[in-house]
């Protein structure tokens, strides 16, 4: 059985205390770390902060992006070696927003990936597919293509250990939700694609994420899906009695 992860992406949102007083009202009603995975992905400047008063306890602090070289001259970017040095235990990469906006490439997802296995960082790995895709009927030849190009160059050992985040473009921030049929169907086909690129242990390994507009009205019907292993959460997850809901869906 895979355990769920449920993991807030908090985007580029809150003050310094305001993310401070959250982790201090969650941290002691979190069910424990055996039952269901519990990760806040914050902003940069909050991340010390808040490893220091989760420690001990079994919410996890990631990070929502970071550049695959360990140090050098790129103005404005942070690298794996100084997420690891504070504390942080994993990494949203290639969420939608930093592809469009941002323009991130497969590539750059592929190489930050590499990154954070080499330094000890969990990847949660976000793929998904425009309206105009869905419409197309392109959106299982999209995702399943960015999946195995984010992945390309693991081994075994590690692919089984990325979480795989999918949402839908068009379900971000929208309040619209895809069904949980239409969400598990992608879910399932990922890790059917899994199987191709490396086997059956590797694609039932695999936690696969789903993320678009998940709230604690419909997180136990995607949750409860065959193929989805927890959700990625984003303004959902900026209120402590929402995002402890959710948790608790997950376990
Ligand atoms: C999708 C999600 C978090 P929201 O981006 O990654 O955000 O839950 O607000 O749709």
């Amino acid at each position: 059985m895979r355990k769920q992860v449920i993991a807030g992406n908090w985007k580029m949102n809150k003050t310094h205390t305001e993310a401070e007083d959250f982790a201090q009202t969650v941290k002691n009603d979190l069910p424990a770390a055996e039952q269901v995975e519990s990760v806040i992905c914050a902003p940069f400047p909050f991340l010390q902060k808040l490893v220091e008063v989760t420690k001990d306890t079994p919410l996890e602090i990631g990070a929502q992006n970071m550049h695959y070289e360990e140090k050098g001259a790129f103005t404005g970017e942070v690298s794996p070696v100084m997420l690891k040095e504070l504390g942080v235990t994993y990494v949203v990469i290639g969420h939608s927003e930093r592809r469009e906006i941002f323009k991130e490439t497969d590539e750059e997802v592929n190489k930050k990936v590499h990154a954070a296995f080499e330094h000890g960082l969990t990847p949660i790995v976000c793929v998904g597919e425009t309206l105009e895709q869905r419409e197309a009927n392109k959106t299982m030849e999209h995702v399943e293509g960015q999946v195995k190009e984010a992945l390309e160059g693991l081994n075994q050992q590690q692919a089984s250990k990325v979480i795989i985040a999918y949402e839908p473009i068009w379900a971000i921030g929208t309040g619209r939700t895809a069904s949980a049929e239409q969400a598990n169907e992608v879910c399932t086909h990922i890790r059917k694609a899994l199987q191709e690129k490396y086997n059956g242990d590797v694609a039932e390994a695999v936690r696969i994420q789903y993320g678009g507009s998940v709230k604690p009205a419909n997180v136990d019907e995607l949750l409860s899906q065959s193929d989805i292993d927890g959700a990625l959460v984003g303004g959902a997850s900026l209120e402590a009695a929402s995002f402890l809901k959710l948790v608790e869906a997950g376990k």
